[in-house]
């Protein structure tokens, strides 16, 4: 790596450019979240430091794929960014146990989120290293993805948050458009940056591989954050 504080690429293009502006972004909402700690009714403090740590482990990963993006070394990029994923995508399932508990969600509830999102993100690694085999690998991933869909969408999740009601019920509604929609820009950034059947969809070639995910990061990352962080201000007020 080079020297951290100077890097050498040109940071006008728009790849550098998100870079710069999802690391400032994730270190200012990894203030907001854990300055605001202390406003908020213990119970609830857990959930919004979770959201402080996912926004704060992205801005570190941030900072080291911002100096290897400029310095054009794109595999130290990516592993970066699965250390990321693999250690924040848990997290935020963590948050839907944490806010499903007052409905008594259990453990084995977290731990299958986890789990499937890690089979997912392991089958995305293996599919952007060994490229030969993007579309099976792809394919593996998503499968785990759309569990983990149905079991926030209609399965065990969705059913304590029906039984929890009221400000939970709402806020778990957020958190599972964020999972639809949100989520759903990684998958189509895959397709756009690997090859497969896939190009010829219209998407093909629209924007660098990394300019997808940073985007996708920054509005769910943050927008997963905010959404704990309100129902965290409606419990305690
Ligand atoms: C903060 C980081 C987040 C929320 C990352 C989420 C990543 C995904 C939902 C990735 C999903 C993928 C597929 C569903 C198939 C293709 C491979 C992946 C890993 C890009």
């Amino acid at each position: 790596m080079t020297n951290l504080f100077l890097a050498v690429g040109d940071v006008n293009t728009p790849v550098n450019f998100t870079f710069f502006i999802g690391c400032m972004a994730m270190m200012a909402a990894s203030a907001f979240f854990f300055l605001s700690l202390n406003q908020f009714d213990k119970k609830w403090r857990t959930s919004v430091l979770v959201s402080g740590l996912i926004t704060f482990i992205a801005a570190v990963h941030y900072y080291y794929m911002r100096d290897a993006a400029m310095s054009g070394e794109l595999t130290n990029v990516t592993a970066f960014r699965y250390v990321d994923w693999i250690l924040t995508v848990p997290l935020m399932c963590v948050e839907f146990y944490l806010i499903l508990k007052v409905a008594g969600a259990t453990q084995k509830l977290m731990w299958q989120l986890i789990g499937l999102s890690t089979v997912m993100l392991v089958f995305g690694y293996l599919g952007e290293t060994i490229k030969a085999d993007a579309v099976m690998y792809g394919t593996l991933s998503g499968i785990a993805y759309f569990v983990i869909v149905y079991m926030i969408w209609f399965g065990s999740a969705k059913k304590l948050a029906v039984a929890a009601g009221g400000d939970v019920l709402q806020a778990h509604k957020y958190l599972c458009w964020f999972v639809l929609v949100g989520w759903a820009i990684y998958p189509i950034g895959y397709m756009d940056g690997t090859e497969g059947w896939y190009d010829v969809l219209p998407t093909e070639g629209l924007l660098d591989i990394n300019v997808w995910y940073n985007i996708a990061d920054a509005i769910n990352k943050i927008g997963f954050g905010l959404v704990v962080y309100a129902l965290a201000s409606k419990k305690t007020a």
